[in-house]
């Protein structure tokens, strides 16, 4: 019999710190079980299978995969996969070798490096041999970093055992459909055996190979996260089942991403105008799908390049042309030595949030909040709020912090120049929220925000974000309760807990 997974967030080693509520609930009543050691250990420092592992832990993606078996109507050859990576941005191709001597180079400048990836520019799988060759040798000379792939899932179900074998864990699968009529309007071929399968025929086959292909790394105990684009009129009201049906192949994680359509990017659904969803269909269909398979909410739709933590871009510092022409040294003590700190630095940071949480008072009852955060990394309100490139939005309550979505804006800040627009725009991002936290603000924006009626917070700078959140929470439910402050309208609120939990395969 298969061993069973409990339903709750992908977060880190067993704790209350990481129970499925963004890094913690802190209500027993309402605490899931905490994962299998085994399965909460392979997690633990990998930055997209862990919400709370991302402020801490980088990954990066070596561009060896240009090829692919497949056409949807959201990607442009010229650019890359854009099932994992942003539309518009092209990443440095690279040979197995050229690979191997960038992660060499980012695993002895980065500490914070724990998984190399492959997800691009094309589909890895339909370029098997530069992929693996490159697996291959990571693990042989870098066996402390993760492995990490991404796929359309066309071929997967001829590579699991291959897979399985090189100690591949995760597996990303993006499944936008699994009915072929949905499908037909996102896929208009498939080069399968040789040929170009059309239209219903080739969704058809896409599903299934993909849902082979799921089913076959879950019972190998292959960790595997699935990315759906949310696509508003095409698949948003269809993933609701979608989920229904990862849900039952043993999914780990389902990260429904926003469709990014624009004319530039020279895309069938850009050039015709299909829209991306907003956030607030976005978030629709994550409270469709939330009953299902835990959901991802911070990815950021990095780049088949990317480098570093989610939230920042350091590719430029490691292209080709700037590689150290010798190998660099390798850091693995310098890593491991991360990784003890980090677990000190998480024990510490759960110790403040169960503290915060205690201090809510009862009187807060059903109140919620969403409470915008600028970081930076570390997991600590850590960011000026005119330097901000993104914002972590947290619904905050009696039962915790929980992250809800990232929002990527434009920095405000840039010597003056398009400001109030900027500002506009950032405000709007922000419309839903009660409080923004953050390290610093001037004096121009706070006015704004608090005129737009969120509150700028600098007295939580640089705490850890959950225990910030709480103490802000703490106090504003305490001004609600005297009449100070309004009540939101309360907004439907995510439930991450299952009502039953979720089957998966034992570990490899
Ligand atoms: Fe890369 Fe993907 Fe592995 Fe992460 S990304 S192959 S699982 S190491 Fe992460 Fe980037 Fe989102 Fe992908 S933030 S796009 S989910
Ligand atoms: Fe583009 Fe990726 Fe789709 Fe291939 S699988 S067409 S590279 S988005």
């Amino acid at each position: 019999m298969k061993p069973r997974l409990p339903v709750l967030d992908a977060a880190g080693p067993p704790s209350a710190a990481n129970c499925g509520f963004a890094g913690g609930c802190g209500d027993a009543a309402v605490t899931p079980p905490a994962l299998p050691a085994d399965v909460a250990a392979r997690v633990a420092s990998h930055p997209c299978y862990s919400q709370e592992a991302h402020h801490h832990f980088a990954r990066m993606h070596v561009a060896v995969a240009p090829a692919c078996n497949l056409q949807c109507h959201y990607c442009n050859r010229k650019f890359d996969c854009a099932n994992e990576s942003r539309p518009g941005v092209v990443s440095e191709r690279l040979t197995p070798d050229q690979a191997l001597r960038k992660i060499r180079a980012v695993a002895a400048a980065v500490p914070q490096l724990s998984v190399v990836g492959i997800a691009g520019p094309g589909d890895p799988l339909a370029n098997p041999g530069p992929t693996f060759e490159v697996l291959e040798r990571v693990k042989r000379e870098l066996p402390d970093l993760t492995l990490c792939l991404s796929t359309n899932g066309l071929a997967l179900p001829d590579h699991v055992e291959r897979i399985v074998a090189l100690g591949v864990g995760h597996v990303t699968v993006t499944v936008n459909m699994t009915d072929p009529e949905v499908g037909e309007r996102i896929y208009p071929w498939a080069l399968w055996r040789g040929r170009k399968v059309r239209g219903r025929d080739a969704a058809r086959l896409l599903s299934e190979r993909q849902l082979e292909g799921i089913a076959a790394l879950t019972a190998r105990g292959v960790l595997v996260k699935v990315n759906s684009v949310v696509i508003p009129g095409v698949n948003d009201l269809h993933l609701a089942e979608v989920g229904r049906r990862l849900r039952g192949l043993g999914v780990f994680l389902h990260n429904l991403m926003p469709l990014i359509s624009a004319p530039e990017h020279g895309t069938h659904y850009g050039l015709t105008g299909q829209r991306g969803p907003t956030a607030a269909e976005l978030e629709a269909v994550q409270r469709a799908c939330q009953t299902d398979v835990k959901l991802m909410r911070h990815c950021r739709q990095c780049r088949s390049d990317a480098v570093g933590l989610l939230g920042e871009c350091r590719s430029q510092e490691f292209t080709l042309a700037g590689l150290p022409p010798e190998p660099a040294q390798d850091a693995a003590d310098v890593r491991a030595a991360h990784r003890a700190a980090v677990a000190r630095r998480r024990a510490a940071d759960e110790a403040a949030r169960q503290e915060a949480l205690r201090a809510v008072p009862a009187a807060a009852g059903a109140l919620t909040a969403r409470v915008a955060v600028a970081t930076k990394g570390g997991g600590l309100v850590n960011q000026h709020f005119g330097h901000a490139r993104e914002f972590l939005v947290y619904q905050a309550g009696r039962e915790g912090a929980r992250l809800l979505a990232t929002r990527q804006v434009e920095r405000y800040c840039r010597g003056g120049e398009g400001e109030e627009d900027t500002l506009a725009a950032v405000l709007r991002a922000l419309s839903d929220c009660q409080a923004v936290l953050v390290a610093k603000v001037g004096h121009c924006p706070r006015g704004q925000l608090a005129a737009a009626g969120i509150e700028p917070v600098v007295e939580q700078a640089h705490q850890p974000i959950e225990a910030a959140v709480l103490s802000w929470f703490a106090g504003y439910a305490a001004r609600v309760a005297r009449g100070e402050v309004a009540a939101p309208r309360p907004v439907p609120a995510p439930v991450e807990v299952s009502p039953e939990p979720l089957p998966v395969a034992a570990a490899s």
